[in-house]
């Protein structure tokens, strides 16, 4: 049995990698301030996990939540393009500033490794698909920027100090847990809700943009292959997590009106700044050095998402 610590443990991703952890016989520490996550998502779990409610920038905080760790799992993060946007400095201090004490916390505690939270928005709007790690990112956004110095801050870590680290480039992951309700969440998550609820769904441009949505199974399953994958493969290194497919946001919401059974359409706004259009990965490295392989598919996915919402009364009625 190993410990492990999550950063963010009241998210959506965090909250999720806590279950299939303690599934698995594991034991978990969390912490989280609760600014984006939310103690709804562990109420299940709350007497098995050590959980402490801090910020990562109290570096106090994370040192004594590091002490006795094996694996560091960090999730936590202003997540959003958008938000990110509109608010460049909170961004930065919370994924970046963030970040560099988790990874001070970790080294001092000599825990054996860290996984990070990194995303695909790092690649920007490149015309080359699919996106493979070799490529030479061109953030865009804000939020683009603090999640690639935050890789650069692991691997940084790896070369001076010996901490083994992995960053997990996310590709829109999506699932169970997702909280809806914010104007900054996921797509799918409000697609979703809203059409069972009877409500349009808006579509920030024109719907032809494409992302590799990506099932939250999978994101799970990669953290935890890259805890114990060998160093000599993945220490320091960047690995894409996504399925290797695209769909477009016009094709994403006719397969939504069959799950959910809502007859409108969607409306359409306009573009939203620091987006990218096409989001694609090449997986293969990932495959390769983390033995990841995506389990469950776009449509079972969207299909046990929809079937999720529903269960937690969303759309009641609808
Ligand atoms: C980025 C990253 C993703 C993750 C996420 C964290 C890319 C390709 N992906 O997701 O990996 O790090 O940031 O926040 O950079 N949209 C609508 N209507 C809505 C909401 C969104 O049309 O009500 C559009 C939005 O303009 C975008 C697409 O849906 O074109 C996906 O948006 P998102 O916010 O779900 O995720 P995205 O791609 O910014």
């Amino acid at each position: 049995m190993a410990l492990y610590f999550i950063t963010g443990v009241g998210g959506f991703i965090g909250s999720s990698l806590a279950r299939e952890l303690l599934r698995r016989g594991e034991q978990v520490r969390g912490v989280d301030n609760f600014s984006t996550g939310k103690r709804e998502n562990l109420a299940q779990i709350l007497g098995q996990i050590d959980l402490r409610e801090a910020d990562l920038l109290d570096l106090d905080a994370m040192k004594l939540a590091c002490a006795g760790v094996d694996y560091v799992l960090h999730q936590a993060a202003i997540p959003s393009v958008p938000k990110s946007v509109l608010d460049p400095i909170g961004s930065n201090r919370a994924n970046v500033d963030g970040t560099v004490n988790v990874l001070v916390a970790a080294r001092d505690a000599k825990v054996k490794r860290v996984i990070y939270a990194a995303s695909s928005s790092v690649y920007g709007d490149t015309p080359t698909l699919p996106k493979h790690e070799r490529m030479t990112p061109n953030p865009i956004s804000p939020y683009a920027v603090a999640k690639l110095a935050s890789e650069h801050y692991l691997t940084s870590f790896y070369r001076c100090y010996g901490l083994e680290t992995v960053a997990l480039r996310y590709f829109n992951i999506f699932g169970p847990w997702q909280d809806p309700s914010s104007p900054y969440s996921g797509v799918l998550a409000k697609f979703i809700t809203q059409m069972l609820g009877g409500q349009q769904p808006t579509v920030f441009g024109d719907g032809e943009q494409s992302r590799d949505f990506t099932y939250i199974d999978n994101a799970v399953e990669a953290n935890l292959l890259a805890c114990k994958a060998p160093a000599a493969q993945v220490a320091g290194k960047v690995f894409n997590v996504a399925t290797g497919r695209r769909i477009t946001l016009n094709e994403t919401i006719k397969l939504l009106q069959g799950l959910t059974s809502y007859s409108g359409c969607a409306v359409y706004g306009a573009e939203r700044g620091g987006d990218i259009k096409h989001s694609l990965a090449d997986i293969s490295l990932a495959e390769e050095h983390l033995g990841y392989k995506p389990k469950v598919n776009f449509e079972e996915g969207l299909r046990r998402t929809v079937d999720w919402y529903r269960s937690q009364g969303n759309g009641a009625g609808a």
